[in-house]
């Protein structure tokens, strides 16, 4: 055996410097451990070691049912432990963030719990299933700021360094009167009619298909971008595969969903489009679908103003197209903003211009964007309450696309 291979065995795990030496230790303790589990211990492993935090975040507990599985993964992911059952980690004095990165199903269980013993909480999108289930959220996350307790939704794309400055550029005026709010959310990993009946296709665990998957973000993001609420709204929704395999292994939550083919019901829409109307009069037109073939993870959104007009995509997640209708005609346009300079949001602590970001630096940016709320006692953005918002709003969408089942027949 080589020398080094003798000295990398007998070599002790390398000393772990805490960022902040003598800050206290924030004790994050996360419930579950899929996509979003993976992203969000990125966002804890890296937040510290890159932003000046008040605390240093620590990955004490992940939680997950399969206790095989959840070991694996908190070794793979830098957790110090790892727990079977989720009243257990909330019930542990070293956990003072609950990170719930569950289907939506569990959402308001583990939230109101969390709240009501005492700790932080950040939820993942949509905040819940149901509007009875995001007021009751909402309402023990209003009882729990009361004691200095913080509780933060997960919508990550608030947090691309483009989409917080094109907030900010609308809040200065640089657009003057919003006229239009346009957002669309493409995937296409459900054209393939073979694509298995997962949770995600069930009402019972997700609430929704691509209108709470996906549709959650883009109507957050235009709320957060236009500063004001939707008002109302118009939808059609369609599911075009109705039936799918059942996913190989135990189909967990999917009991009573499977036939004698073996495969099951889907019962969440599969595309919702719908429009709006903000507060302030401007209108709205969302997409939401997993069947645009081709579109991978395509968020994007047009916001025209009296002023001018910002655009961006996700698939472009550093770039900004903006046009300043004040200019001359002569030389207007939309231009590309190169969203990578020190005085962007979020790229103080980054790399230098033109070095992009990527979708995993939005759950950094999360991570230490919840910290500092947390030391700093200020409101979450965004919070339970703005989840809520979302849930009323996906809620008067599928009470539209119900009614609309059928269009306005076009005389011919
Ligand atoms: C859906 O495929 C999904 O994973 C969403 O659930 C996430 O919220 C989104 O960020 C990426 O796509």
């Amino acid at each position: 055996m080589a020398r080094w291979e003798e000295t990398a065995r007998e070599a002790a795990a390398p000393p772990t410097y805490l960022p902040i030496p003598n800050a206290p230790t924030l004790g994050v303790g996360m419930v579950g451990y899929a996509f979003m589990g993976a992203a969000h211990s990125q966002g804890w492993r890296t937040a510290g070691h890159v932003f000046e935090l008040p605390m240093n975040p620590a990955l004490t507990a992940i939680c997950g049912r399969d206790a095989a599985a959840v070991e694996k993964a908190a070794a793979r992911y830098g957790w110090a432990s790892a727990e079977t059952d989720w009243r257990a980690l909330v019930a542990r004095d070293d956990v003072h963030v609950v990170d719930i990165c569950t289907p939506g199903d569990s959402h308001a269980e583990i939230a109101i719990a969390a709240l009501d013993a005492g700790k932080h909480v950040l939820c993942e999108k949509p905040l819940a299933n149901t509007v009875a289930e995001a007021e009751a959220m909402a309402e023990a996350a209003e009882r729990a700021a009361a004691r200095g307790q913080v509780a933060m939704v997960g919508f990550n794309y608030r947090r691309v360094p483009a989409i917080a400055y094109a907030r900010k550029l609308i809040a200065e005026g640089r657009l003057g009167t919003l006229r239009h709010v346009r957002a669309a959310y493409l995937q296409d990993w459900l054209v393939d009619p073979s694509a298995p009946l997962t949770w995600r296709l069930r009402r019972e665990r997700a609430g929704s298909g691509a209108l709470g998957d996906l549709g959650a973000h883009i109507v957050d993001l235009a709320q957060y971008l236009a500063g004001e609420p939707l008002v109302g709204v118009s939808a059609v929704s369609r599911t075009f595969v109705t039936r799918r395999p059942l996913p190989a292994g135990p189909s967990a939550g999917l009991a009573g969903a499977a036939d004698a083919d073996e495969h099951g019901t889907v019962t969440v829409d599969d595309a919702t489009l719908f429009t709006g109307r903000l507060a302030s009069g401007a209108l709205a037109s969302f997409e939401t679908t997993r069947m645009a073939a081709g579109r991978k993870n395509a968020l994007r959104l047009e916001i025209n103003g009296e002023r001018g007009s910002l655009a961006f995509d996700l698939e472009r997640l550093n770039e900004l197209s903006f046009h300043d209708h004040t200019e001359p005609a002569t030389t207007a346009g939309f231009r590309r903003v190169l969203v990578t300079e020190a005085q962007h949001p979020y790229l103080e602590a980054w790399w230098p211009p033109g070095h992009a970001l990527g979708y995993e630096h939005t759950f950094v940016h999360q991570a230490r964007d919840l910290v500092r709320t947390i030391a700093e006692g200020t409101v979450p953005a965004p919070s339970f309450a703005d989840g809520l918002q979302v849930q009323r709003v996906l809620a008067a969408v599928e009470e539209s696309a119900g009614k609309n089942s059928v269009h306005t027949p076009v005389a011919h």
